[in-house]
């Protein structure tokens, strides 16, 4: 059996994007992050967080490593928060262009993008929570070619009115909700860290 490197965190997560995304914000601040490309037991839940939490407990208790574990999800305003925590299900039934649709015509393109990272030190051990959020709108059409899922019809407020999907990794890594929380995460665990 491989010993795992020491203080290692893991991501468990299906989407090498994610892990891409965050992996730059670990390193930027002197961490690794591993993936842990596995198919975690999920709960249904409106609650991104409820969601985040319990899958870096699982993951944490079944693999007996530091496990980071992150669900998002984009809220759109005119459609009541949908999809919200059934993004990644929007996502490959209706995807950008399902969304675009629903949207025609309306003149309330706000939306914005949240998300929770939860991180579990270990089996039995608590995890901890940590959120992001970015506001934005919804834009008339697809547009740009990186990132994934609803990057080509999301405009951040903060951006220059580029969709994430026009923007590098770093750019988009300047205002998305994933980096907010990433983020906060890092500060969290470098503070934590520290005073061991
Ligand atoms: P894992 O659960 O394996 O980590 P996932 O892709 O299923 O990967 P989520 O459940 O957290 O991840 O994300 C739900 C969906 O929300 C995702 O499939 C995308 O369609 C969308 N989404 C989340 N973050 C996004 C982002 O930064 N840019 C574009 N779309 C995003």
């Amino acid at each position: 059996m491989m010993t795992p490197p020491k203080r290692a965190v893991y991501l468990v997560s299906r989407n090498i994007h994610k892990y891409l995304e965050a992996r730059q914000i670990f390193l930027a601040h002197g961490l690794n992050l591993v993936l842990l490309r596995v198919k975690a037991l999920e709960i249904q839940s409106e609650n991104l967080e409820d969601i985040a939490k319990f899958r870096a407990s699982y993951a944490a208790e079944n693999w007996g490593v530091p496990v980071i574990s992150e669900d998002a999800g984009l809220f759109v305003d005119a459609l009541n928060g949908f999809p919200g925590p059934y993004s990644s299900y929007a996502y490959k039934t209706i995807g950008c262009r399902g969304i675009l649709r629903l949207l025609e015509g309306v003149e309330n393109r706000r939306a914005r993008f949240r998300s929770a990272v939860a991180y579990c030190p270990g089996p039995n051990k608590q995890p901890l929570c940590f959120v992001g959020e970015t506001l934005g709108r919804i834009s008339t059409e697809e547009r740009g070619s990186h990132g994934f899922g609803f990057d080509p019809i999301f405009i951040p407020e903060e951006g220059d009115g580029r969709t994430f999907a026009e923007m590098t990794r770093g750019e988009k890594n300047r205002y998305s909700h994933r980096a907010k929380a990433m983020r906060k995460f890092v500060k969290w665990y470098l503070g934590a860290v520290r005073s061991e």
